[in-house]
């Protein structure tokens, strides 16, 4: 057991904008299959073919893999956009983020949250009390890195999630990253969206209720999107927190329930 895994992570950009990244975490005989299929997708991204892609290789000692469950999925239907989310607010208020601050967050995902109003490359770190930002780079923000499903779980997530008529790679790839983020030390929820323009789903995450999807939570065309990471430093720190979700490496061997897709109006607060 002490063959070491490898880490496999793509970049590619156009005219040194970031067009798309994705990463995986294999055994040496993947690497080169893993390598060739990551590049394909990098030649193959929308707004490509990109002038620069790399893809880094890197070995990962087998002690050093920390290995968890992958939380719940469940899917919430709303009736446009802006229900969508008034309900991330709620869910954020539910997970222990004040109210005012989980607003903000919205406000800020929804205007860009990069300096003048650009997308982030990476995520928002937010106290979940203050509002305050505590990303050291307000363009990089945070890249949650060294996460995937190990060899058996990939397969059985995959068809659970095709069945459920989830099989687009960007939920399963969204799971795996909020599953590591809900494991990160001080993390008290998550809220995401794509940047995607054709894509307007999203989601809240919190220890309790796992990965809690919204169907819309932007209008279609829209290129704005980001991650905000809501946090309660007490116990650790922001160097900590960073640490571990830039370098820890996390497998996950299980994973969680997929719920049936519910409806959701104000309502039912
Ligand atoms: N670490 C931190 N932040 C990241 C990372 C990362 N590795 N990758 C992307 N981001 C930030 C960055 O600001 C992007 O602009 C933003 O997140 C959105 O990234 O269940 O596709 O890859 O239907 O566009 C969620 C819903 C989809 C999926 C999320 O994100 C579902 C998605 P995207
Ligand atoms: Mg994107």
């Amino acid at each position: 057991m002490s063959t070491p895994l490898y880490s496999v992570r793509m970049r590619a950009s156009l005219h040194g904008l970031h067009l798309a990244g994705a990463e995986r975490i294999v055994a040496e005989s993947e690497v080169s299959e893993t390598t060739a299929r990551l590049t394909a997708r990098a030649m193959s991204t929308l707004g490509g073919p990109p002038d620069d892609v790399s893809c880094r290789v890197e070995s990962l000692a087998r002690q050093t893999v920390c290995y968890e469950s992958l939380p719940d999925l469940s899917t919430c239907l709303v009736d446009g956009w802006q229900g969508g989310r008034q309900l991330a607010v709620s869910l954020l208020v539910r997970a222990g983020v004040v109210e005012a601050v989980a607003r903000t967050a919205v406000a800020l995902l929804a205007r860009g949250a990069g300096p003048g109003g650009k997308v982030m490359r990476g995520a928002v770190i937010m106290d979940a009390a203050t509002g305050e930002r505590l990303e050291a780079d307000p363009l990089r923000g945070v890249r949650v890195s060294r996460m995937d499903l190990d060899a058996e779980c990939r397969p059985r997530l995959e068809s659970l999630l095709s069945a459920a008529s989830l099989g687009h790679s960007r939920v399963l790839e969204a799971l795996v990253l909020a599953g590591k983020v809900l494991h990160a030390p001080g993390l008290v929820a998550e809220l995401c969206w794509s940047d995607a323009v054709d894509y307007t789903a999203g989601y809240v995450a919190d220890r309790k209720n796992g990965y809690q999807r919204i169907v819309d939570l932007k209008p279609t065309g829209d290129p704005r999107g980001g991650r905000v990471f809501f946090v309660d430093l007490t116990g650790t720190s922001l160097q900590e927190l960073v640490h571990y979700l830039e370098r820890q490496v996390v497998l996950f061997n299980d994973m969680g329930s997929i719920l049936l897709p519910k409806e959701w109006t104000p309502a039912d607060e």
